[in-house]
């Protein structure tokens, strides 16, 4: 699908916005990810075309990942919560009772929440973080450079699926860690705890296709692509709560 139909398309899937957790036909599109959440659990629109990474994320990966992956945690997590209390929760309020709700909604919920986090925490041309953010950065970790590296070592040591996170403790300090599977340090069950800023896929799903088992590869093309203002809006909205 070319960049045209796909907006267009995204943008009929909010001309047929269901009530009641249906399963859309297409993303829909949220100027932030405070109005996504205002929704309840919709599938929402990638924030960019399926090769706006190129080269460092190629275009059949990103419509796999999004289309496929993304849109079947989205439809196991509706079904999970149909007809249930949850159905009226945020997806914050979902992953904080991780441990009540269940393996579908804990795998299937941070499914959907974290790939939503990961789409908007990339963009083309973005990948210098604000003189504020920066010095944030630096207080924590020595210096930039030295945070590019832990998050690296914690993507590449991560032992089979799982995400790499900077997240923002609950005394409001900067950290980096990572967690198996889908799970993200919102949910009570996580050892680690707190407000997740920036997400990094190392699922396989995420780089198969380019790199094939050259994961830290994949992580040093990251970085090129981090939206560093929306990891910044996160931090300061962290820090407000
Ligand atoms: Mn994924």
């Amino acid at each position: 699908m070319d960049r045209r139909k796909f907006v267009k398309s995204a943008g009929m899937g909010a001309a047929v916005l269901f009530t009641g957790g249906q399963a859309l036909a297409a993303g829909i599109k949220f100027k932030t990810m405070e109005e996504q959440n205002s929704q309840g659990v919709v599938f929402p629109a990638l924030p960019y075309a399926y090769d706006a990474l190129e080269p460092y994320i190629d275009a059949r990966t990103m419509e796999i990942h999004y289309d496929k992956h993304h849109r079947t945690y989205f439809t196991n997590l509706v079904n999970a919560i149909k007809g249930t209390a949850l159905e009226k929760q945020k997806i914050e309020e979902i992953m904080k009772n991780a441990s009540a709700n269940g393996d579908a909604v804990r795998n299937n919920g941070g499914g959907y929440y974290n790939h939503i986090l990961f789409w908007n925490n990339m963009g083309k041309g973005l990948a210098t973080p604000s003189s504020e953010m920066a010095k944030a950065l630096e207080a924590a970790f020595a210096s930039f450079d030295k945070f590019k590296e832990t998050l690296s070592n914690s993507a590449k040591t991560r032992f089979g699926s799982g995400w790499a996170w900077l997240y923002l403790t609950p005394d409001k300090k900067l950290a980096v860690a990572s967690s198996p599977n889908q799970d993200n340090f919102l949910m009570d069950l996580s050892p680690v705890k707190g407000t997740p800023l920036l997400a990094l896929d190392v699922w396989e799903h995420a780089y198969y296709l380019k790199y094939q088992n050259k994961r830290a590869d994949y992580v040093e093309a990251f970085f090129n692509v981090v939206n560093w203002q929306e990891v910044e809006k996160r931090y300061k909205l962290a820090l407000a709560v």
